[in-house]
């Protein structure tokens, strides 16, 4: 007799993603995750929102900083449009069963898969033994970071599309150990013409919050006239703008700057190209600044707001953790189980 056909189980839809608080946000954070958080939230989907400070401080970081950061990020997330009272809104460190199923992970994931890790090695760069353990097994935090809620749908930027696919890894191999189908297997979610916002000195490097140049980049904190000056120094070539997209394609400042405009007016770059074609930069620049600036002062405004009342946002966090810590705790304590720890004590 032939085995019987076993279907694999279908999982709610749930949606998680992170921002680390390792410096304000960015652009690229706000293009390439913010908004489309703000996006999932408003499609009637659960989700789940983290700030997550324990991935942070795999990279040195200053405790007063720290704690300024969580709160600045907290606030950019409710001013661009996360409503804690429809997504869930917390600090990864409140909730521990995060750190619990990272160490389960550390010990399902192999070396040689983490040694793989792009991320680790240009972030280590040729520091690679003087960097933390912790950096080294980040991907494996941000598995469990999702797996600990079973999220199905993890929307990210181009640059975190490898640790998404170590988390499947994780999830497959857990699964097949144990012999469970206990955790989905995450689909990434990269959407959009900004998954992958350049740094504006230099548009073969992505745009980040830890670049030493503050030109680099526009954070969501940058006043009207920061944002002015930042695009009007970014670095272009000396061409007018092309009549097709193709045109863009040997030019990565001219690309990324196309893609911004785009992706803040959502329009393809095929549009913005047809509105600018043979346009000059000094032409361009000042139409993306007052776009920028019209797009991002409501934002800023918004977290400056915000900002003081630090109380108000801690609270938000704790219930968020309050709300996390609950779908969490037994999806966690049913890996102790499926492992074969003994839970005995009486809580
Ligand atoms: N430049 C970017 N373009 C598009 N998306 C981006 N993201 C980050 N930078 C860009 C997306 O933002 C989310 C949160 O990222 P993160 O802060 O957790 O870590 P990161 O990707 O390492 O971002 P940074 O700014 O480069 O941080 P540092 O400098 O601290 O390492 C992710 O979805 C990411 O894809």
């Amino acid at each position: 007799m032939s085995e019987p056909v076993q279907t694999p189980p279908t999982f709610p839809r749930r949606i998680f993603s992170g921002i680390q608080p390792s410096g304000g946000l960015t652009l690229g954070n706000y293009l390439g995750a913010l908004k489309r958080f703000v996006e999932k939230q408003d499609e009637g989907i659960e989700t789940i929102y983290c700030l997550v400070d324990m991935h942070a401080i795999t990279v040195w970081q200053d405790p007063v900083k720290l704690r300024q950061q969580t709160r600045e990020a907290a606030a950019g997330f409710i001013a661009a449009g996360i409503d804690p009272r429809r997504s869930i809104l917390f600090n990864q460190s409140q909730v521990t069963a995060h750190v619990e199923l990272a160490w389960i992970f550390n010990c399902i994931a192999r070396m040689g898969w983490m040694s793989r890790m792009t991320q680790f090695k240009d972030k280590a760069g040729k520091n690679s033994e003087n960097v933390s353990l912790g950096l080294f097994a980040y991907p494996s935090l941000m598995a469990a970071d999702i797996m600990a809620y079973k999220a199905t749908d993890v929307p990210v930027g181009e640059d975190q599309k490898q640790h998404l696919e170590l988390c499947r890894d994780i999830a497959i191999k857990f699964n097949n150990d144990y012999k469970v189908d206990y955790f989905p297997i995450v689909e990434p979610l990269i959407e959009g013409v900004a998954t992958r916002v350049m740094s504006l000195r230099d548009g073969t490097k992505k745009m980040s919050k830890s670049d030493p140049s503050d030109q680099s980049r526009i954070n969501l904190t940058d006043d009207a006239d920061m944002i002015a000056n930042k695009i009007r120094k970014a670095k272009t070539d000396t061409d007018p703008l092309p009549d097709s997209v193709e045109g863009l394609k040997d030019r990565p400042e001219a690309r990324n700057l196309v893609n911004i405009y785009a992706a803040l007016a959502d329009l393809a770059p095929a549009k913005v190209i047809q509105d600018f074609a043979g346009a000059q930069f000094g032409t361009f620049k000042p139409a993306l600044a007052e776009l920028a600036v019209a797009k991002l002062s409501p934002i800023t405004g918004e977290m400056t707001r915000l900002m003081k009342d630090p109380a108000e946002i801690d609270r938000i966090l704790g219930k968020g953790a309050d709300q996390a810590d609950a779908i969490a705790r037994p999806i966690v304590d049913k890996v102790y189980d499926i492992v074969g720890m003994i839970r005995s004590r009486q809580v």
